[in-house]
């Protein structure tokens, strides 16, 4: 059930969680695969709270961290697995959408006692024995800052940049609608006197690797445009990596070069996986909801911002996709379009 922020089912939800995480000595958690700035920023957030009262916390993270994220401190403390013979009080799961998504990990969910499972995403079904979902917030840091607000506790630099980092990414560095008065009281509050907000700004948007731009010209330089430029769409394949030497990583954020082409209403982006499936990339300018078309493939995310995973050649499924997106675009006005 979403919650929202302020309000007395928020403020109940919020004394749960901090009466266990106050009452916890060893903890984990966990968020969904390839970290972003929120899912990492709220683990490690959690990990310098816990360190900084004596408790134990491991982050669980499984994937490669992309260098806008990974010079975080506590990052280089990430592990990809749990110590089979320790009892967990309390798990955290970050940004955990779909239990799906989660694939083999979410074997790791019954190790802890208790679970709080916290998310901003859109129709999430809670996971947890305590659930905060809130479909308001800019982003799973915001939330756990409400948590960690409530205890009193102040909170260090390397916690306070960690959720910085995870509300900067997840509101496009305070750009997007989701960049409410609360999130700009909180980060006001993260700034406090000693965070340099330049140089995170530096680390996270100026700075890339030498493949990085390459994917991302490869991705430009394809752009093909359907139904008079209404879709835009690009794509990356397997032999594009291997003669990059990029990474997935590498092309992250790389849609953003089509979603901001004039007369543009969806863009997609078709990237060849190692495990054989397409991944499909979904984003559109306003009104299309491409959280709806993503479903149609068994994906989900936002109404502006999507995803999906879909088997086939990359012909095949750019055929597939592209329809459907058309017959969304070819329909006549709706009253609430
Ligand atoms: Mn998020």
């Amino acid at each position: 059930m979403n919650v929202s922020w302020p309000g007395a089912d928020y403020d109940r939800q919020v004394e749960l969680i901090c009466d266990q995480l106050m009452n916890a000595q060893n903890l984990f958690c966990i968020a969904h695969p390839f970290s972003d700035g929120d899912a990492l920023g709220s683990q490690l957030a959690l990990y310098h709270f816990c360190r900084s009262l004596g408790k134990n916390c491991i982050c669980l993270s499984f994937d490669p961290l992309p260098d806008q994220i990974s010079w975080l401190s506590g990052s280089d403390q990430c592990q990809n697995d749990l110590p089979a013979e320790m009892q967990f009080d309390l798990a955290f799961l970050m940004e955990t959408t779909e239990a799906r998504r989660m694939g083999d990990r979410i074997s790791y969910f019954p190790r802890a006692k208790t679970r709080v499972h916290l998310d901003h995403h859109v129709g999430v079904v809670g996971l947890g024995n305590i659930n905060l979902l809130d479909e308001g917030a800019s982003s799973t840091c915001e939330i756990l800052y409400n948590i960690l607000e409530r205890t009193g506790i102040k909170l260090s630099l390397e916690c306070r940049e960690a959720l910085y980092v995870g509300i900067m990414t997840d509101t496009g560095n305070f750009r997007y609608n989701n960049s409410t008065p609360r999130s700009h009281e909180i980060i006001a509050r993260l700034i406090d006197n000693d965070l340099v907000v330049d140089d995170i700004y530096k680390k996270v948007y100026e700075q890339t690797n030498y493949n990085r731009v390459v994917m991302h010209g490869i991705v430009m330089a394809r752009t093909r445009r359907l139904l008079n430029g209404k879709i835009v769409a690009s794509w990356l394949t397997l032999e594009d990596f291997a003669r990059t030497g990029a990474a997935e990583v590498d092309a992250d954020g790389a849609i953003r070069h089509l979603s901001c082409i004039t007369g543009n209403e969806v863009a997609l982006l078709f990237k060849e996986g190692e495990d054989g499936k397409i991944k499909v990339s979904f984003r559109s300018t306003g009104n299309v909801d491409v959280m709806e078309i993503s479903r149609q493939f068994n994906g989900g995310g936002h109404r502006l911002a999507s995803g999906a995973q879909l088997d086939g050649s990359i012909e095949e499924v750019m055929d597939r996709v592209i329809s459907s997106v058309s017959a969304v675009l070819e329909k006549p006005l709706q009253g609430d379009r």
